[in-house]
Protein backbone atom coordinates (compact mmCIF):
# COMPACT_ATOMS: atom_id res chain seq x y z
CA UNK A 1 0.00 0.00 0.00
CA UNK A 2 1.28 3.80 -0.74
CA UNK A 3 2.55 5.47 2.08
CA UNK A 4 -0.01 8.30 1.82
CA UNK A 5 -2.85 5.55 1.59
CA UNK A 6 -2.16 3.70 4.91
CA UNK A 7 -3.45 7.19 6.21
CA UNK A 8 -6.75 6.95 4.90
CA UNK A 9 -9.82 6.54 6.64
CA UNK A 10 -11.80 6.49 3.25
CA UNK A 11 -15.19 4.32 4.09
CA UNK A 12 -14.46 4.11 8.09
CA UNK A 13 -17.38 5.24 10.08
CA UNK A 14 -15.85 7.35 13.31
CA UNK A 15 -17.90 7.92 16.84
CA UNK A 16 -15.84 10.78 18.65
CA UNK A 17 -17.60 11.43 21.87
CA UNK A 18 -18.53 14.68 23.00
CA UNK A 19 -17.78 16.50 19.70
CA UNK A 20 -19.60 19.43 19.60
CA UNK A 21 -16.43 21.81 19.86
CA UNK A 22 -12.79 21.55 21.14
CA UNK A 23 -10.46 18.91 20.92
CA UNK A 24 -13.39 16.02 19.90
CA UNK A 25 -14.24 18.43 17.07
CA UNK A 26 -11.21 19.30 15.46
CA UNK A 27 -10.42 15.61 15.66
CA UNK A 28 -13.79 14.79 13.71
CA UNK A 29 -12.85 17.45 11.41
CA UNK A 30 -9.65 15.69 10.04
CA UNK A 31 -11.67 12.20 10.32
CA UNK A 32 -13.58 13.31 7.30
CA UNK A 33 -11.00 15.28 5.61
CA UNK A 34 -9.30 11.47 5.69
CA UNK A 35 -12.59 9.97 4.17
CA UNK A 36 -14.35 8.62 7.13
CA UNK A 37 -17.77 9.43 8.02
CA UNK A 38 -18.32 11.17 11.04
CA UNK A 39 -20.98 10.52 14.24
CA UNK A 40 -20.81 12.09 17.52
CA UNK A 41 -22.69 12.66 20.53
CA UNK A 42 -23.38 14.83 23.29
CA UNK A 43 -24.86 15.60 26.59
CA UNK A 44 -28.00 17.53 25.45
CA UNK A 45 -30.19 18.56 22.15
CA UNK A 46 -28.65 22.33 22.12
CA UNK A 47 -25.10 21.16 22.17
CA UNK A 48 -25.83 18.44 19.42
CA UNK A 49 -27.03 21.31 17.06
CA UNK A 50 -24.37 23.78 18.34
CA UNK A 51 -21.98 20.98 17.07
CA UNK A 52 -24.22 19.69 13.38
CA UNK A 53 -24.13 23.46 12.26
CA UNK A 54 -20.58 23.78 12.93
CA UNK A 55 -19.60 20.50 11.13
CA UNK A 56 -22.35 21.71 8.45
CA UNK A 57 -20.35 25.16 8.03
CA UNK A 58 -17.27 23.20 7.65
CA UNK A 59 -19.17 21.08 4.34
CA UNK A 60 -19.87 17.99 6.93
CA UNK A 61 -22.62 15.88 7.07
CA UNK A 62 -22.15 14.34 10.62
CA UNK A 63 -24.91 12.33 12.15
CA UNK A 64 -25.34 13.87 15.90
CA UNK A 65 -26.98 12.35 18.92
CA UNK A 66 -27.93 13.10 22.40
CA UNK A 67 -26.27 10.70 24.92
CA UNK A 68 -24.68 10.92 28.22
CA UNK A 69 -21.79 8.30 28.07
CA UNK A 70 -21.77 7.34 31.48
CA UNK A 71 -25.66 6.29 31.27
CA UNK A 72 -25.01 2.46 29.67
CA UNK A 73 -28.22 1.74 28.46
CA UNK A 74 -28.02 4.72 26.54
CA UNK A 75 -24.80 4.11 25.27
CA UNK A 76 -25.92 0.55 24.25
CA UNK A 77 -29.11 2.35 22.75
CA UNK A 78 -26.23 4.84 20.76
CA UNK A 79 -24.12 1.81 19.76
CA UNK A 80 -26.92 0.15 18.14
CA UNK A 81 -28.17 2.99 16.59
CA UNK A 82 -25.33 3.97 14.55
CA UNK A 83 -24.93 0.45 13.67
CA UNK A 84 -28.25 0.69 11.88
CA UNK A 85 -28.26 4.09 10.11
CA UNK A 86 -24.89 4.44 9.23
CA UNK A 87 -22.97 1.18 9.76
CA UNK A 88 -20.59 -0.89 12.28
CA UNK A 89 -18.03 1.76 14.00
CA UNK A 90 -14.51 0.92 13.26
CA UNK A 91 -12.95 4.31 14.76
CA UNK A 92 -14.00 5.15 18.57
CA UNK A 93 -12.70 8.30 20.16
CA UNK A 94 -13.45 8.55 23.77
CA UNK A 95 -13.06 12.18 24.07
CA UNK A 96 -16.10 13.17 26.30
CA UNK A 97 -14.66 15.19 29.36
CA UNK A 98 -15.29 16.88 32.51
CA UNK A 99 -12.73 18.68 35.18
CA UNK A 100 -13.46 20.08 38.53
CA UNK A 101 -10.44 21.95 39.70
CA UNK A 102 -11.40 21.59 44.02
CA UNK A 103 -8.21 21.64 46.15
CA UNK A 104 -8.71 17.59 47.71
CA UNK A 105 -9.40 18.54 51.01
CA UNK A 106 -12.47 20.53 50.06
CA UNK A 107 -13.71 18.27 47.73
CA UNK A 108 -16.69 16.03 48.12
CA UNK A 109 -17.05 12.08 47.40
CA UNK A 110 -20.22 12.96 45.10
CA UNK A 111 -18.09 15.34 42.93
CA UNK A 112 -14.91 12.91 43.03
CA UNK A 113 -17.31 9.91 41.94
CA UNK A 114 -18.63 12.20 38.67
CA UNK A 115 -15.12 12.83 37.48
CA UNK A 116 -14.48 9.34 37.46
CA UNK A 117 -17.63 8.39 35.88
CA UNK A 118 -17.12 11.09 33.02
CA UNK A 119 -13.78 10.11 32.54
CA UNK A 120 -12.56 6.93 33.30
CA UNK A 121 -15.91 4.40 33.50
CA UNK A 122 -17.39 6.83 30.56
CA UNK A 123 -14.57 5.14 28.09
CA UNK A 124 -15.03 1.88 29.75
CA UNK A 125 -18.66 1.78 28.82
CA UNK A 126 -18.74 3.40 25.09
CA UNK A 127 -15.42 0.75 24.66
CA UNK A 128 -17.31 -2.21 25.61
CA UNK A 129 -20.32 -1.24 23.29
CA UNK A 130 -18.24 -1.14 20.43
CA UNK A 131 -15.79 -4.00 20.71
CA UNK A 132 -18.09 -6.71 19.87
CA UNK A 133 -18.84 -5.84 16.31
CA UNK A 134 -15.08 -4.66 15.74
CA UNK A 135 -14.30 -8.61 16.71
CA UNK A 136 -16.56 -9.97 14.22
CA UNK A 137 -15.48 -7.05 11.62
CA UNK A 138 -11.59 -8.42 12.10
CA UNK A 139 -10.72 -4.81 13.07
CA UNK A 140 -11.11 -1.67 15.30
CA UNK A 141 -9.71 1.60 16.32
CA UNK A 142 -10.19 2.95 19.83
CA UNK A 143 -8.86 6.02 20.96
CA UNK A 144 -8.70 7.67 24.61
CA UNK A 145 -8.18 11.06 25.09
CA UNK A 146 -5.72 10.91 28.15
CA UNK A 147 -3.54 14.10 29.52
CA UNK A 148 -0.46 15.80 31.50
CA UNK A 149 -2.23 14.18 33.89
CA UNK A 150 -2.00 10.74 32.70
CA UNK A 151 1.29 11.45 34.20
CA UNK A 152 1.59 14.42 36.53
CA UNK A 153 -0.15 15.67 39.52
CA UNK A 154 -0.91 19.28 40.55
CA UNK A 155 -2.95 21.14 43.09
CA UNK A 156 -6.94 20.57 42.81
CA UNK A 157 -7.25 18.28 40.30
CA UNK A 158 -7.09 15.06 42.40
CA UNK A 159 -10.36 13.75 40.84
CA UNK A 160 -9.29 14.13 36.95
CA UNK A 161 -5.76 13.08 37.84
CA UNK A 162 -6.68 10.17 39.11
CA UNK A 163 -9.03 9.48 36.30
CA UNK A 164 -6.94 10.31 33.29
CA UNK A 165 -4.00 8.13 34.80
CA UNK A 166 -6.71 5.31 35.31
CA UNK A 167 -7.50 5.31 31.43
CA UNK A 168 -3.83 5.77 30.78
CA UNK A 169 -4.03 2.04 32.24
CA UNK A 170 -7.32 1.24 30.71
CA UNK A 171 -6.11 1.76 27.77
CA UNK A 172 -3.24 -0.84 28.00
CA UNK A 173 -5.90 -3.06 28.91
CA UNK A 174 -7.70 -3.12 26.12
CA UNK A 175 -4.74 -3.22 23.94
CA UNK A 176 -3.90 -6.42 25.91
CA UNK A 177 -7.24 -8.07 25.97
CA UNK A 178 -7.92 -7.02 22.50
CA UNK A 179 -4.68 -7.04 20.21
CA UNK A 180 -5.06 -10.28 19.11
CA UNK A 181 -8.83 -9.77 17.28
CA UNK A 182 -6.72 -6.59 15.10
CA UNK A 183 -8.28 -3.91 17.77
CA UNK A 184 -5.65 -1.35 18.93
CA UNK A 185 -6.37 0.71 21.56
CA UNK A 186 -3.92 3.79 21.69
CA UNK A 187 -4.24 7.01 24.16
CA UNK A 188 -3.46 10.98 23.29
CA UNK A 189 -2.47 12.81 26.06
CA UNK A 190 -2.78 16.53 25.09
CA UNK A 191 -0.54 18.78 26.69
CA UNK A 192 -2.09 22.73 27.69
CA UNK A 193 -4.69 23.03 24.87
CA UNK A 194 -6.95 26.29 24.07
CA UNK A 195 -10.31 25.31 24.31
CA UNK A 196 -13.07 26.89 26.89
CA UNK A 197 -12.03 23.83 29.35
CA UNK A 198 -9.13 25.37 29.93
CA UNK A 199 -10.33 29.27 29.19
CA UNK A 200 -10.74 29.92 33.20
CA UNK A 201 -6.88 29.00 33.26
CA UNK A 202 -5.92 31.78 30.41
CA UNK A 203 -7.93 34.84 31.21
CA UNK A 204 -6.08 38.21 31.21
CA UNK A 205 -5.79 39.96 34.53
CA UNK A 206 -7.39 43.31 35.24
CA UNK A 207 -4.56 45.09 34.08
CA UNK A 208 -3.92 42.83 31.05
CA UNK A 209 -1.30 40.76 31.86
CA UNK A 210 -1.42 36.92 31.49
CA UNK A 211 -3.26 35.21 34.37
CA UNK A 212 -0.41 33.73 35.92
CA UNK A 213 -1.03 30.15 35.29
CA UNK A 214 -0.82 30.80 31.69
CA UNK A 215 2.77 32.67 31.87
CA UNK A 216 3.14 29.56 34.24
CA UNK A 217 3.10 26.94 30.86
CA UNK A 218 4.30 28.92 28.42
CA UNK A 219 7.41 28.65 30.78
CA UNK A 220 6.74 24.62 31.09
CA UNK A 221 6.60 24.38 27.74
CA UNK A 222 9.21 24.31 25.17
CA UNK A 223 6.93 24.81 22.48
CA UNK A 224 6.36 28.32 24.85
CA UNK A 225 2.92 28.39 23.29
CA UNK A 226 -0.48 27.12 24.16
CA UNK A 227 -1.75 23.60 21.80
CA UNK A 228 -4.67 24.51 18.72
CA UNK A 229 -7.04 22.16 19.01
CA UNK A 230 -5.47 21.37 15.05
CA UNK A 231 -1.93 20.38 17.03
CA UNK A 232 -4.21 16.85 17.89
CA UNK A 233 -5.58 16.42 14.35
CA UNK A 234 -2.26 14.68 12.98
CA UNK A 235 -1.58 12.52 15.41
CA UNK A 236 -5.24 11.37 15.45
CA UNK A 237 -5.48 10.23 12.46
CA UNK A 238 -2.05 8.49 12.69
CA UNK A 239 -3.70 6.02 15.72
CA UNK A 240 -7.37 6.01 13.57
CA UNK A 241 -5.69 4.46 10.00
CA UNK A 242 -3.69 1.68 9.16
CA UNK A 243 -0.36 3.28 9.01
CA UNK A 244 -0.78 2.32 13.28
CA UNK A 245 -1.55 -1.20 13.04
CA UNK A 246 1.52 -2.49 14.78
CA UNK A 247 1.40 0.72 17.56
CA UNK A 248 -1.16 -1.02 20.66
CA UNK A 249 -1.28 0.56 24.30
CA UNK A 250 0.71 3.61 23.61
CA UNK A 251 0.09 6.75 25.28
CA UNK A 252 0.55 9.58 22.48
CA UNK A 253 1.65 12.45 24.17
CA UNK A 254 0.98 15.87 21.72
CA UNK A 255 2.47 18.53 24.73
CA UNK A 256 4.72 20.80 23.16
CA UNK A 257 7.91 18.85 25.03
CA UNK A 258 6.46 19.34 28.34
CA UNK A 259 6.81 15.70 29.84
CA UNK A 260 10.49 16.03 28.79
CA UNK A 261 11.12 19.15 30.47
CA UNK A 262 12.19 19.77 33.57
CA UNK A 263 11.22 23.51 33.29
CA UNK A 264 13.75 26.83 32.68
CA UNK A 265 16.35 26.82 35.53
CA UNK A 266 16.15 30.19 37.74
P1 LIG B 1 -14.54 19.78 27.04
O1 LIG B 1 -15.30 20.83 27.65
O2 LIG B 1 -13.97 18.83 28.00
O3 LIG B 1 -15.45 19.03 25.93
C1 LIG B 1 -15.92 17.77 26.14
C2 LIG B 1 -17.35 17.61 25.66
O4 LIG B 1 -17.89 16.46 26.34
C3 LIG B 1 -18.31 18.76 25.96
O5 LIG B 1 -19.15 18.98 24.86
C4 LIG B 1 -19.06 18.25 27.16
O6 LIG B 1 -20.32 18.83 27.36
C5 LIG B 1 -19.17 16.78 26.80
N1 LIG B 1 -19.56 15.96 27.93
C6 LIG B 1 -19.31 16.14 29.26
N2 LIG B 1 -19.88 15.18 29.98
C7 LIG B 1 -20.50 14.35 29.10
C8 LIG B 1 -21.30 13.19 29.25
N3 LIG B 1 -21.53 12.63 30.43
N4 LIG B 1 -21.80 12.60 28.13
C9 LIG B 1 -21.58 13.14 26.92
N5 LIG B 1 -20.84 14.24 26.71
C10 LIG B 1 -20.31 14.85 27.80
O7 LIG B 1 -13.44 20.35 26.14
P2 LIG B 1 -12.03 19.87 25.58
O8 LIG B 1 -11.04 20.76 26.23
O9 LIG B 1 -12.19 19.84 24.11
O10 LIG B 1 -11.71 18.40 26.13
C11 LIG B 1 -11.91 17.22 25.40
C12 LIG B 1 -11.18 16.08 26.08
O11 LIG B 1 -9.79 16.36 26.09
C13 LIG B 1 -11.58 15.86 27.54
O12 LIG B 1 -11.55 14.47 27.82
C14 LIG B 1 -10.47 16.58 28.30
O13 LIG B 1 -10.29 16.07 29.59
C15 LIG B 1 -9.29 16.27 27.41
N6 LIG B 1 -8.14 17.15 27.53
C16 LIG B 1 -8.26 18.50 27.37
C17 LIG B 1 -7.12 19.29 27.42
C18 LIG B 1 -7.13 20.79 27.25
O14 LIG B 1 -6.10 21.42 27.51
N7 LIG B 1 -8.21 21.39 26.81
C19 LIG B 1 -5.88 18.72 27.65
C20 LIG B 1 -5.82 17.33 27.84
C21 LIG B 1 -6.95 16.57 27.77
P3 LIG B 1 -20.42 20.15 28.28
O15 LIG B 1 -20.01 21.29 27.41
O16 LIG B 1 -21.84 20.21 28.73
O17 LIG B 1 -19.48 19.93 29.45
C1 LIG C 1 -5.64 21.79 34.56
C2 LIG C 1 -5.99 21.57 33.11
C3 LIG C 1 -5.45 20.27 32.58
C4 LIG C 1 -5.63 20.19 31.08
C5 LIG C 1 -5.12 18.97 30.42
C6 LIG C 1 -3.64 18.85 30.51
O1 LIG C 1 -6.46 22.32 35.28
O2 LIG C 1 -4.51 21.46 34.92
O3 LIG C 1 -7.35 21.72 32.84
O4 LIG C 1 -5.83 19.20 33.32
O5 LIG C 1 -6.95 20.39 30.72
O6 LIG C 1 -5.81 17.81 30.78
O7 LIG C 1 -3.21 17.80 29.70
Amino acid sequence: MAILEQFSLNGKVALVTGASYGIGFAIAKGFSDAGATICFNDINQELVDKGLAAYKEAGITAHGYVCDVTDEEAVKGLVSKIEQEVGVIDILVNNAGIIKRIPMCEMSAADFRKVIDVDLNAPFIVAKAVIPSMIKKGAGKIINICSMMSELGRETVSAYAAAKGGLKMLTRNIASEYGEYNIQCNGIGPGYIETPQTAPLRERQADGSRHPFDAFIIAKTPAARWGKTDDLVGPAVFLASEASNFVNGHVLYVDGGILAYIGKQP
